[in-house]
């Protein structure tokens, strides 16, 4: 297991120093903040954010995330267009010798929240979901963003782009990501690059969009499509959670068990209604995720790719990225580290 940190580039108020100082981070997870949506990642660019990470110390292990641009997701005339691009990234990374690749495959928004400050009885705050909240905001009237998402729309983009959704059902979203993964993993195989699609963050639809990667069910369609460890899943415990059906520790066992996960992302929730919830700190007696028996599972198949703490919540008044402070997220990193090594010495 490569205990990684996510870092958001020079500009993140997290340093690599800060990170360096937190014991048993080996990895640093990253991105090319500055690309447009859709371009290409050039080599150049990717050393040189490489390098910079490695003489800090560390290894660069993920790549978190190339967006998918939205006509590959609708499956515009345009799509091929954008899909030749990301290839050309992929190909990019692979040789600069990056070897896992996050994405998701959310319609417009990716992790979406009511609240990014919500606070907890220990004058800690968390990000949280109240599907009511979320179920008023009418969000073709203003500009809408949220922090640590790769887009911002202004209102006259995203009524375009909600009108062209307004016609795609969720077997539609499907025949649009197979026809992308039939193009991209292959590329993925040649270049040494193994994908992991993130699951969608709540696991149901939102403002009336189709959204596939949500349970069991959808992650199996998922892996038939392309049945090839460059057609994997990064397992987002947080992301799952918030659904009582997906029990995460018996998916955790069964897709490690078939090398079909490259990229865990540790996080817990605490529901706290059918669509809603709230996040926690990371260990097991904190939220509704079973952590220790996920990290069991990982262990038990002797899990060899990239695992990180997940958002974490604002504490002893860090201010920062929501979900990515310093703090919090470091208690995680050494929760994780701790179980995993007291699973190493049984
Ligand atoms: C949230 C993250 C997601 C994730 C993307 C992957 O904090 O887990 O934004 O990076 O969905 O493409």
């Amino acid at each position: 297991m490569k205990l990684s940190f996510r870092w958001y580039g020079p500009d993140d108020p997290v340093s690599l120093l800060h990170i360096r100082q937190v014991p048993v981070i080996r990895g640093i997870v990253s991105a090319l903040y500055h690309i447009p949506v859709g371009e290409t990642w050039p080599l150049k660019g990717i050393l040189t954010l490489k390098a910079r990470i490695e003489e800090s110390g560390f290894e660069w292990t993920a790549i978190e995330s190339i967006p998918v641009h939205e006509d590959i997701k609708l499956g515009n005339t345009q799509r091929d267009h954008w899909i030749d691009k990301y290839c050309d990234s992929i190909r990019n990374m692979g040789k600069a010798g990056i070897p896992v690749l996050c994405y998701n495959f959310m319609p417009v928004f990716d992790w979406t929240r009511s609240t990014l400050d919500m606070k907890l009885p220990d004058g800690s705050t968390c990000l949280a979901y109240d599907h009511d909240t979320i179920s008023r905001v009418d969000i073709k009237k203003g500009t809408f963003s949220l922090p640590g998402w790769a887009t911002a729309y202004e209102k006259d983009a995203l009524n375009r782009l909600m009108d062209a959704y307004s016609e795609l059902t969720e077997e539609d979203l499907w025949q649009n990501l197979g026809y992308f993964l039939k193009r991209v993993i292959p590329v993925a195989e040649e270049s040494g690059v193994r994908m992991g699609i993130h699951p969608d963050d709540p696991p149901w639809s939102i403002f009336g969009l189709p959204r596939i990667i949500c349970r069991e069910a959808d992650l199996d369609r998922f892996l038939n499509i392309v049945n090839s460890p460059s057609n994997s899943l990064t397992l987002c415990t947080g992301s799952l959670g918030p659904d009582e059906q997906n029990d995460m520790v018996r998916m955790t066992d069964k897709y490690a068990g078939k090398n079909r996960i490259v990229f865990a992302h540790i996080r817990n929730i605490k529901r706290t209604g059918p669509f809603s919830f709230h996040e926690t700190a990371h260990p097991t007696a904190c939220g509704d995720v079973n952590i220790i028996g996920v990290l069991k599972m990982y262990h038990k198949h002797n899990f060899t790719g990239v695992l990180r703490p997940d958002h974490g919540r604002m504490i002893w008044n860090e201010t920062g990225k929501p979900g990515y402070g310093l703090y919090d997220r470091s208690l995680g990193a050494m929760y994780i580290a701790g179980i995993w090594e007291g699973l190493n010495r049984d």
